[in-house]
């Protein structure tokens, strides 16, 4: 039988398990990504580990989230990032080279390769045959120290493409309709790899469209085939030498298959609060619209910005929209500068930012109250735009720059002729805002600003665990819940003390002081808890609070993970309806946790004292995560293996 091309990757870089559906694997980590929201922390525990250089092919780290620069705190982790990047032998980009996401496939990326990025949308890679996940900070250090990756094998969903966009359709339409047939938990545990006819006729770009916002799945990462197309774009970025032919084998079995025909796609819109909440463009015409945003990892490329503008030519913004644009790059920035694209939108009244994350992670521009935002990104969690009366709408550029000059919904085809775009032959290419390491790094001196602050430690598994559930919370619990971004939190991501005093302050702004005052204990979720963004600060602060286990129905994947490196209990309900018999403020007890998790057990007694129940939670640790929660977390541990 046949492999999957998802498959034929990860057999070439397996270095431990068997790859059977569920079994824990490791795999070799070619690349790796940092972005300075969570670099900092990544290189604090890869400081930690006492590797001097950094053992994969080629580590880059970004500056881009934090670029609003408000205080001294945004400068103090861009200067300590640029120093332990010399020091260690880790390429940096500079604030202002433009979006992680974006640089990396324009410059680095490469087909058939590893890639693991402390960023949940990491799989944009994908988009060029990169196999690329997201991760917390830990987990990429632990690969710049040349550990492998560990995830359970993931099974295998095809999605078969046919026909080819309509215009005015775009790619963003296509994970659109994906989120809509699977929903925000469907891809969890599962590799999306596209394939069919259709392929062809999607740019490098459009697929990237398509891999990063695979995130918003759940899934562990998104893969489309390496091509001409590919090809084609890598030779235009001076890269066609590591550009290599990738695909699935013509008989390769799938776990799932779906079906899209791109020739009957319509326009499609997410509505709030979830990506998943997708609708037809043409079902909610006419709603008024306040704030328009173009830009993020997901639409942010040369292609969808010359979209925008064509559409914005002689035109103007309507008086009742502000419009804003971010440039993924300083490639991109730079190309619309020079060809005038970026002259028609400035005529039309659009307001544009630098080429960094700012709106999508609520560092500036955030709406008015009430307002109606249309923004191309791939996130619209409440109040995540930083208002939180605010109703995000996840769209693409065609339909994003539709309600920006028309003030409400409007299907784009309204437009009238389309825009047209050819992918250029030569992309402009100019490297010099990317810093190699230092060729002598013993001389580099690590910048230390009062920002960063040292990591907090954790103290293995106490032998029976009690306290109170701390919070009660229903499913799809985001990381934006449990730790919010914006313009007020994200300065203090190198600050762990400072930054525990907003764990889930936007669910309960109490939170904080409650974990304090009952010196820490459990939390208690629903489905999918944890969904979302790759930051381990929503596992790293809880635990600083005290929180030891968190009990749900499901986990997501990454913060599963991040849980687990920070030695914090993942528990699941063996029967998911217990969850109505446990309250928030109960006294809960899980007698002899440590030795039970040590003598291999699954499945432990929970004895709410307070309810006067007991009921049964479980575990699907892995031997080796067995042993990273009972040492403490992942640091802790790989300092015992030595
Ligand atoms: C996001 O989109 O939520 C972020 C900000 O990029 C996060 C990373 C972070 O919280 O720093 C992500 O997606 O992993
Ligand atoms: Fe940045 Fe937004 Fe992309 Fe996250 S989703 S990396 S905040 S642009």
């Amino acid at each position: 039988m046949g492999l999957s091309l998802a498959k034929k990757i990860i057999k070439d870089h397996l270095v431990e398990g068997n790859m059977v559906t569920g079994e824990e694997i490791a795999i070799r980590i070619d690349h790796t990504l940092t972005q300075d929201a969570t670099g900092t922390m990544a290189y604090l525990q890869f400081e930690a580990m006492g590797v001097p250089r950094v053992k994969t092919k080629r580590s880059v780290s970004y500056v881009d989230h934090n670029t609003l620069q408000a205080g001294f705190e945004n400068a103090d982790d861009h200067a300590y990032l640029q120093s332990v990047a010399a020091k260690h032998g880790i390429f940096f980009s500079r604030p202002g080279n433009g979006i992680c996401h974006q640089v990396q496939l324009e410059r680095f990326d490469i087909p058939g390769d590893t890639l693991v990025g402390s960023d949940s949308h990491t799989p944009t890679a994908g988009g060029l045959g990169m196999l690329a996940m997201g991760a917390g900070g830990l987990d990429v250090a632990a690969a710049m120290a040349g550990q492998p990756f560990y995830l359970p094998m993931p099974k295998i969903v095809l999605v078969k493409l046919t026909g080819k966009l309509q215009a005015w359709v775009s790619a963003k339409d296509v994970i659109l309709e994906v989120l809509r047939l699977m929903s925000v938990k469907g891809g969890v545990g599962k590799i999306i790899e596209y394939g069919g006819e259709g392929v062809a006729s999607l740019s490098a770009t459009d697929r990237a469209t398509i891999t990063n916002m695979g995130a918003e799945l759940g899934a562990t990462t998104s893969i489309f085939p390496s091509d001409n197309v590919t090809r084609e774009f890598m030779t235009a970025q001076g890269r066609e030498h590591e550009w290599k032919e990738l695909k699935a084998d013509a008989d390769a079995e799938y776990d799932e298959v779906y079906e899209i025909n791109l020739d009957t796609l319509e326009p499609m819109i997410a509505q709030p609060h979830s990506p998943d909440n997708v609708v037809k463009v043409s079902e909610i015409e006419g709603t008024k619209v306040d704030q328009v945003a173009i830009g993020s990892c997901t639409n942010s490329s040369l292609r969808d910005l010359m979209v925008v503008a064509g559409a914005l030519k002689g035109k103007s913004v309507h008086p009742t929209v502000s419009l804003v644009i971010s440039p993924g790059s300083k490639q991109v920035f730079e190309m619309i500068a020079r060809n005038g694209a970026l002259a028609d939108m400035v005529s039309a009244g659009a307001r544009i930012l630098e080429s960094a994350c700012g709106p999508c992670i609520g560092m500036g521009q955030s709406p008015k109250t009430n307002a109606i935002s249309i923004r191309t990104f791939n996130r619209n969690f409440e109040g995540r735009s930083g208002t939180k009366s605010a109703q995000v709408y996840l769209a693409g550029p065609e339909v994003a720059v539709a309600a920006a000059i028309n003030g409400v919904v409007t299907d784009p085809r309204k437009l009238g002729k389309p825009v047209s775009f050819d992918t250029p032959e030569k992309y402009l290419v100019d490297d010099r805002m990317v810093l190699a390491p230092s060729d002598n790094p013993e001389s580099v001196e690590i910048v230390r600003g009062p920002n960063i602050k040292p990591l907090p430690k954790n103290e293995g598994v106490p032998a029976t665990m009690s306290g109170k559930v701390l919070l009660k919370v229903g499913d799809n619990i985001t990381t934006d819940h449990i730790m919010p971004a914006g313009a007020k939190v994200l300065p203090l991501r190198s600050n762990i003390p400072a930054i525990s005093e907003h764990v889930f302050t936007a669910v309960d702004p109490e939170f904080p002081k409650r974990a304090r005052d009952f010196g820490g204990g459990f939390i208690l979720g629903g489905e999918n808890y944890g969904q979302g963004s790759s930051r381990e600060h929503a596992a790293l602060a809880p635990m600083y609070l005290g929180v030891k286990a968190v009990i749900t129905k499901s986990f997501a994947r990454i913060h599963r993970q991040n849980l687990i490196n920070f030695g914090i209990l993942p528990l699941k309900l063996v029967d998911p309806a217990d969850y109505d018999r446990i309250n928030q403020l109960d006294n809960i007890e899980i007698p002899d946790i440590a030795s039970k998790l040590k003598n291999g057990e699954t499945v432990f007694d929970l004895v709410d004292k307070t309810a006067g129940v007991t009921v049964k939670v479980t575990h699907d640790l892995s031997e080796r995560e067995r042993e990273v929660t009972l040492a403490g977390g992942r640091l802790n541990y790989i300092k015992e293996q030595g």
